[in-house]
């Protein structure tokens, strides 16, 4: 039941000290001032971009900026470092970054209590750091995504200390309160929490109150927030936890009509004013839904079928054969895949769930990247990181491995690192990964074909067709059409592809050394796949 609710497993990293400073709730009053915070309105100033419409296509990278680079030795990443690490992001081939939350928080970790809304976290540095990683990025064809997070705030956000006060102040309608406890309610347990004169509600923490999303006050300030950082030349955003904007009763709290109603109006609000933004939801029990409200949203369920499909597992691999397409219960084109993320609740880190097995990965990473979807790699996941001593989500959330002992000039810091490292910094991290064969290398060559082919960046699903441990899927745009036939099983196989023009010649583009092969009368071809391996061709249409 509540607890085993996967989003749960977030609040992990919370203290107890914080649940406390929520649940006295100011003490049951207090005497002095109360807390003020920007409610200006902002208007749409697009300051435009210089990238190119295909930065959208990805892949984008999901960076923690605690955990990537340390720029002033105290240990905790910070967004100088992280633009200090751009030409690395650049030369993996990504095109586009989403930062975990950024602002200002009450958590000082994950960030998702955000406590300033305009403002950023004062250990990653100030908006002007922000405005410099943003030019940087985009000099290097890089937009920056910002995570936002709307369903609730952090207790210590100065608008439910003021809501928190007492049951007249003006704010007290930004949250969800009421006078009595009500009653039936069960989500991730009883999301009900003890505050000034009644009761409100939170479900995920009581250190995180949900916002009245049905008081179009509220909203119309969300959107003058996302406007901040829009006019700050910031190239979109990834929604947390979409499928819990707005609750109609205990039996209905997830997904309901106003969510997608929510998002609707914010895409439309972005496109209709901003050029050539992107943005992405986080609806884990409503992907397909969601990517529909929002233009895109994470596959989530699909990454598990990667990992066991990547293991020879038949079932998986009929799930991919079956994920994309035109019909109905199928993911468009612009569903966002990944292996992982920061939450465990999609996943230990890929090694982990690899156990090493290196061959296994490859086929997994290989898959994601070229199928449709706008991949999203989870940093470190490149270089085959696995994940800290620790539990919980923090053990996702390690600091990038840079050098063996990511201690000094090249490493994460100079200083003491904020988290304990991943268990092997010392074999996998990105200067050892440099050599030939490795991971890296691998994604960097998956990468390279993915995006050097229109088919494979951003062409339409034709088909999919999974036989035993193999898949064959077909990809097109104008004038290219891509053959992707992948053999996860362990021994060499014979993979088939047809409705190809009859009597051509498939040019290899992956790996390096392919051969060609050649459709017959009839359209189709089959080539000899060796074992654990992934071979691609494109023909002109
Ligand atoms: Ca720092
Ligand atoms: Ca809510």
């Amino acid at each position: 039941m509540s607890t085993s609710h996967p989003r749960f497993r977030r609040l992990a990293a919370f203290s107890a000290a914080l649940l406390l400073a929520a649940c006295g709730g100011g003490g049951g009053g207090s005497t002095g001032p109360l807390p003020s915070f920007d409610t200006s309105a902002v208007a749409v100033a697009d300051p435009g971009t210089a990238l190119s419409a295909d930065w959208r296509k990805g892949p984008f990278a999901e960076i923690f900026v605690r955990g990537y680079q340390d720029s002033d030795g105290d240990g905790i990443g910070d967004l100088k470092g992280l633009t200090n690490r751009l030409d690395y992001l650049k030369d993996l081939g990504i095109t586009g970054i989403w930062l975990m939350p950024i602002t200002r928080s009450q958590d000082h970790d994950h960030g998702y209590a955000v406590s300033d809304y305009r403002n950023v976290e004062a250990a990653y540095g100030s908006l002007a750091d922000l405005d410099t990683l943003v030019t940087q990025a985009h000099q290097r064809g890089i937009g920056v995504v910002l995570d936002y997070v709307m369903n609730h705030s952090a207790a210590q956000h100065p608008a439910f200390v003021n809501a928190n006060s007492g049951s007249g102040n003006a704010f007290r309608d930004w949250y969800v309160f009421s006078a009595s406890k009500p009653s039936g309610w069960s989500i991730y347990g009883d999301p009900w929490r003890n505050g000034n004169g009644g009761f409100y509600f939170a479900v995920f923490d009581a250190a995180m109150p949900d916002f009245n999303l049905k008081n179009p006050t509220v909203v119309s300030w969300h959107q003058d927030n996302l406007r901040f950082w829009l006019n700050r030349g910031v190239d979109g955003f990834r929604f947390d936890a979409v499928g819990n904007l707005v609750e109609n009763g205990p039996n209905a709290w997830e997904n309901q009509p106003e969510n997608f109603t929510l998002m609707g109006n914010i895409r439309d609000m972005v496109g209709g004013s901003y050029a050539n933004r992107f943005l992405v939801c986080e609806g884990p029990s409503a992907p397909l839904a969601f990517a529909t409200a929002c233009g895109s949203a994470f596959a989530f369920g699909h990454q598990s079928d990667l990992i066991n499909a990547a293991k020879g597992n038949t079932t998986a691999i009929s799930n991919l054969a079956n994920y994309f397409g035109t019909a109905p219960g199928t993911a468009p084109a612009t569903m966002s895949t990944m292996l992982s993320n920061h939450d465990s609740f999609a996943g230990d880190r890929a090694m982990d769930q690899f156990n090493g097995d290196e061959a296994q990965y490859k086929l997994a990473a290989a898959t994601y990247l070229l199928q449709p979807g706008t991949p999203f790699i989870y940093y470190g996941e490149e270089i085959g990181m696995r994940g800290g001593s620790l539990s919980g989500d923090p053990k996702l959330r390690t600091p990038m491995s840079w050098t063996s002992s990511n201690i000094g000039s090249s490493g994460f810091t100079t200083g003491t690192p904020f988290r304990a490292l991943s268990t092997n910094v010392a074999t996998n991290n990105v200067q050892s990964q440099q050599a030939a064969g490795s991971l890296l290398n691998w994604y960097k060559a998956v990468i390279a074909v993915r995006q050097a082919q229109p088919a494979l960046r951003g062409g339409a699903h034709v088909s999919a067709t999974a036989a035993g441990t193999t898949l064959s899927l077909q990809r097109e745009t104008v004038g290219q059409r891509a053959v992707v036939m992948i053999n996860y099983g362990s021994g060499a196989a014979l993979i088939s592809a047809g409705g190809l023009p009859a009597n051509g010649v498939l040019t290899s583009v992956f790996p390096p050394n392919g051969s060609n092969a050649n459709t017959d009368a009839g359209g189709n071809v089959s080539v000899s796949v060796p074992r654990q391996s992934v071979q691609v061709f494109v023909i002109a249409i």
